[in-house]
C-alpha cells in the first residue's frame, strides 16, 4: 500500500513537471482513455483529419505491444511516437517525458496522448494533461460509468463513440447519458461516430477554443 502511494506521489511530481513544460510551450494536451477497442485510435485519426490546418497535432500512443496504432495514426500526417509498455497496463508521466524527446514539438498546438486501453489502471496516473477525455462506445453497455467510476469521475470530457452502431446494439441513449451525468456531472459530453463523422465538427470547435484558452488563461474553463 505504502509502496503504491510512493509511486503515485512520484508520478504526480513528474506530471507537474510535464504540465509546466506543456504550458511554457502553449500546447493543449489531451489524455485519451477508454476500455480496449472503444474507438480511441479511429476517433483520433478523424479528429486530426477534422482539424486540418486549424491546429497542428502530434500524438503519443501507448500499448502493451505492437505499433499498429502509431501506423494508423501516421496516415493522418501527424507526427506519432509509440510507447510499448510491455506488461504495464497504463502510461506514466515519466514514459511521456521520455517520448517527448522523440517527437518534433516545434509548431505543434495540440498533443494527444492515447493511453493503453483499460478502464481501471490509467485513472490513477496524471500525465500532466489539460483535459482527460474518456470514450464510452455504444457497443460496450450504458452502465460502464457506474461500474468504473474512478475513470469517469476523473473525466473532463466524455466522448460517446460509434453512434452509427447505436440501433444495432439497442443502445439506450437516455440511460447512458444519465449514467454519465451521475458519475461525471461536470464533464462535457460529445456524441460522435468516426465512421460517419457525426459530432466531429462540434468536437473540433471545442478543441480550437480550448487551444486559444491555453495561450491566455490558466486553468482552462470547462
Ligand atoms: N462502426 C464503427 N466502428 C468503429 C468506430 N470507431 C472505431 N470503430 C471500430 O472499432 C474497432 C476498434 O477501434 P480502435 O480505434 O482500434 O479502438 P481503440 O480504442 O483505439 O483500441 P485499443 O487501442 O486497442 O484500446 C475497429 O475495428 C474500428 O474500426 C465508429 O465510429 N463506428
Ligand atoms: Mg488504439
Amino acid at each position: 500500500m505504502e509502496v503504491r502511494q510512493a509511486l503515485l506521489d512520484k508520478n504526480d511530481r513528474l506530471a507537474e513537471r510535464n504540465r509546466g513544460f506543456f504550458r511554457a510551450r502553449g500546447l493543449l494536451v489531451l489524455n485519451v482513455l477508454s476500455s480496449p477497442g472503444s474507438g480511441k485510435t479511429a476517433f483520433l485519426r478523424e479528429t486530426i483529419r477534422a482539424l486540418g490546418k486549424q491546429l497542428k497535432a502530434g500524438v503519443i500512443v501507448g500499448d502493451l505491444a505492437t505499433d499498429n496504432d502509431a501506423r494508423r495514426l501516421r496516415e493522418s500526417g501527424a507526427p506519432v511516437v509509440q510507447i510499448t509498455t510491455g506488461t504495464v497496463c497504463h502510461l506514466e508521466a515519466e514514459m511521456v517525458a521520455r517520448a517527448l524527446k522523440q517527437i518534433a514539438l516545434d509548431g505543434l498546438d495540440l498533443l494527444i496522448i492515447e493511453n493503453v486501453g483499460n478502464l481501471v489502471c490509467p485513472a490513477s496516473y496524471d500525465l500532466g494533461e489539460d483535459l482527460r477525455v474518456v470514450l464510452l462506445s455504444v457497443t460496450e453497455g450504458e452502465d460502464k460509468p457506474l461500474k468504473y467510476p474512478p475513470m469517469f469521475q476523473s473525466a473532463n470530457v466524455v466522448v460517446v463513440s460509434k453512434t452509427d452502431l447505436a440501433e444495432a446494439c439497442s443502445y439506450d441513449r437516455e440511460a447512458a447519458l444519465a449514467n454519465i451525468r451521475r458519475v461525471a456531472p461536470n464533464a462535457r459530453v460529445f456524441e460522435t461516430s468516426a465512421k460517419t463523422g457525426r459530432g466531429m465538427d462540434t468536437w473540433r470547435e471545442f478543441l480550437v477554443q480550448k487551444q486559444q484558452e491555453r495561450k491566455t488563461q490558466n486553468p482552462l474553463s470547462l
